[in-house]
């Protein structure tokens, strides 16, 4: 299982490069890459396997972070946050997106990144995407909300993006032309 101690930090390179296509049918070792993610960020959620083994909590994690340069990322979100998400995102892509934007009001928080950075990440607010699941099946979706947030952060690790790139470094909370802000705290 994936535990903190195998997640990248902050300068190091692999979270600057852009991550590898997989190819299908997926090797054995990507498989298990994909499963882990999930098994990470499902367990990441659950009260007694975060004191247990110490886990952070997260809604996402991508390959990259556990120094994995391949286009392979998990989202999760507990039937209780009240999103209904769920997906493991092979060659995941973005085929259209709304033109209004849309931002965490209490900025975004990272797995590879152990300090808190101020400031509003613009995001899409809607967004219609297209990933390929284990058995290399492709699937299509729209997402708005939390998880469109959330995957647009997962994208940008496979393109050695990080979140605080998006933040305006003179001002890191300017209004933001056309968005909305999301209040909602994940974890209620
Ligand atoms: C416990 C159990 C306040 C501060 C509010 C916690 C279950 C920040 C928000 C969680 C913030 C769960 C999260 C992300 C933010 C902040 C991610 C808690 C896990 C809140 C997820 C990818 C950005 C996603 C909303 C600096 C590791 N996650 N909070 N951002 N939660 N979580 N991101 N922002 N301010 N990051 O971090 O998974 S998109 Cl679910
Ligand atoms: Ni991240």
């Amino acid at each position: 299982m994936i535990l903190m101690s195998d997640i990248i930090r902050e300068g190091h390179p692999t979270l600057r490069q852009r991550a590898e296509q997989v190819e299908f049918p997926l090797t054995e070792e990507n498989r298990k890459l994909a499963e882990e993610l999930m098994e990470y960020v499902v367990n990441s959620q659950d009260e007694e396997m975060i004191e247990k083994y110490d886990l952070r909590p997260g809604v996402g994690i991508a390959a990259p972070q556990v120094n994995e340069p391949k286009r392979i990322f998990a989202i999760h979100f507990d039937e209780e946050s009240g999103e209904d998400l769920s997906i493991i995102a092979i060659n995941p892509k973005i085929v259209s997106h709304s033109v209004e934007k849309a931002y965490l009001a209490s900025g975004e928080g990272c797995l590879s990144v152990d300090r808190s950075i101020p400031g509003y990440v613009p995001r899409y607010a809607r967004i219609t995407i297209k990933a390929f699941d284990l058995e290399g099946n492709e699937y299509k979706l729209r997402l708005k909300g939390l998880p469109a947030i959330a995957f647009q952060h997962e994208l940008d690790h496979l393109n050695g993006v990080m979140f605080y790139d998006h933040i305006n470094s003179d001002n890191p909370f300017a209004e933001i032309e056309n968005a909305v802000a999301i209040t909602r705290d994940i974890a209620e």
